[in-house]
């Protein structure tokens, strides 16, 4: 028999390489001394914050599955997913900054660009000099991107963009757009093209007023016959599964890291209520109050146990989407229960700012919805157990 470990009950620790520990580490490090004592002014504040992507270049948590010879870490996917959870372990929206850097703007460039385009732009979107966004969802083509309505037309050598897209992590700030569109030389096909700020008809304006997702940055990107040359096509890929080959590493990594902002409510309320005394006793000597928590650490137990999982599967080669679905719906569905059932546990404190779990709350609502509803990914799972598509 071993001892038994309330934070990680099914040794989660000794189930990793060195390296990943190490990577793990560094990475809770950074959150905890980098991003814990800034969140809580930020989310309030809906603040930019695009410094904050050279020191997370610095500190090596930036396109991490990348090969090293384009600036990454040549990390595992177990790796990528421990990043996750230490970021989000502080604010959603700061992992939402480092994954769409990581795996929807990166990897795209990495596995579907060029050896120009991956020479080009990711040294310097690993470093964070260089921010990324991704153009999927429009405005009237979200959870269904095959209705998107942007398109590249044949103009001389190049294309000519014009379109719409809305809901854009990043967008704002950023350096390079990884922008989804049907195109006309491929008879409507969907393609990916690299677009650079600046350009001409090329604009991104911020979506204010978020109640959600606050420390994070989110726009628009209008295109208004921005011309780029050829060089601008991802050449190695063509149709949805572009897009989805990229939501398949975001979709992962959130798996990871809706458990650690879970972990971080299941934490506040086992102390606050060791420290917190009503009827003279401790709430943590309360019946419902353990039932809680019991139910808290069974979930998160289970859903890392989970995406390690997929997670060694992906390093392998031997995943299937629907298994990142399964994670990705899962595990953000319990770390909002989670949230909801901490900031109830914390009385009329957990409203506060100051005990960080309603922001967790309000910000795993996005996350239930982006990257695939949690409904959608029901549907998705619902297509592979019975062969019938009901979206
Ligand atoms: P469907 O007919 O199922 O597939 C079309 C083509 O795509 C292929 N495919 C996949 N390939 C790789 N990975 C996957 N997961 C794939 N899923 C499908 C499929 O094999 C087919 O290929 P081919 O060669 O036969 O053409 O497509 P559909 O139009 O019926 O799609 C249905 C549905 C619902 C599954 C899909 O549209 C969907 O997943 N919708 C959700 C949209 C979504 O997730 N958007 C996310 C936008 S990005 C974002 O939210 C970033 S948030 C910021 C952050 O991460 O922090
Ligand atoms: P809709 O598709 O209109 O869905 C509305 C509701 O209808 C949902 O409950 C959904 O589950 C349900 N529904 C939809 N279809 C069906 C169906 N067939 N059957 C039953 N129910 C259905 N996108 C990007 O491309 N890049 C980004 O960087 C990005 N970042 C984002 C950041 C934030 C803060 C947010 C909020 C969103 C972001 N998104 C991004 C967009 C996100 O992916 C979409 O919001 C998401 O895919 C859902 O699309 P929608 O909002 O149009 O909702």
């Amino acid at each position: 028999m071993v001892p038994f470990s309330w934070e990680d009950p099914f040794n989660l620790d000794e189930q990793l390489s060195e390296d990943e520990r190490m990577i793990r580490d560094t990475a809770h490090a950074f959150a905890q001394s980098e991003l814990q004592p800034r969140v809580i002014e930020a989310f309030s504040g809906e603040a930019d914050a695009p410094e904050l992507f050279p020191l997370m270049g610095k500190a090596g948590l930036l396109g991490a599955t990348v090969p090293e010879e384009y600036g990454g870490a040549g990390a595992s996917y177990v790796a990528y997913g421990l990043i996750a959870r230490e970021i989000e372990r502080v604010d959603s929206g700061y992992r939402s900054m480092a994954s769409v850097q990581s795996s929807l703007v990166m990897y795209p460039i990495h596995a579907y660009g060029s050896e120009e385009q991956k020479k080009k732009y990711l040294p310097g979107l690993a470093s964070g000099e260089l921010i990324g966004c991704f153009g999927l969802t429009e405005p009237d083509a979200g959870s269904d991107p095959g209705g998107m309505r942007t398109v590249a037309k044949k103009n001389g050598d190049g294309y000519a963009l014009n379109g719409a897209k809305t809901w854009i992590s990043n967008s704002p700030f950023a350096d390079v757009f990884v922008v989804w569109a049907k195109s006309e030389e491929h008879g409507g096909g969907i393609r990916g093209f690299i677009l650079e700020k600046g350009m001409e008809g090329l604009s991104a304006p911020k979506i204010g007023g978020k109640m959600s997702l606050r420390a994070s940055t989110t726009g628009g990107i209008v295109m208004e016959d921005v011309k780029v040359g050829a060089d601008a096509l991802l050449p190695d890929v063509q149709g949805l599964k572009g897009p989805f080959g990229c939501l398949n590493r975001a979709r992962y990594g959130i798996s990871w890291g809706s458990m650690g902002a879970a972990e971080f409510c299941y934490h506040a309320a086992r102390q606050y209520g060791l420290d917190r005394e009503q009827f003279g006793v401790p709430l943590a000597s309360k019946q419902l109050f353990q039932l809680k928590l019991a139910d808290m650490m069974s979930e998160i137990s289970l859903g890392l146990q989970a995406s390690l999982r997929v997670g060694r599967l992906m390093d392998e080669g031997k995943f299937a989407p629907e298994m990142i679905s399964i994670v990705k719906r899962n595990n953000v569905g319990k770390a909002l229960d989670i949230a909801r059932v901490a900031r109830d546990m914390h009385g009329g404190n957990g409203i506060s700012e100051e005990y960080q779990v309603i922001r967790h709350m309000i910000n795993l609502e996005t996350v239930n919805t982006y990257e695939g509803t949690h409904d959608v990914h029901a549907l998705i799972l619902g297509r592979a157990i019975t062969g019938i598509a009901a979206f």
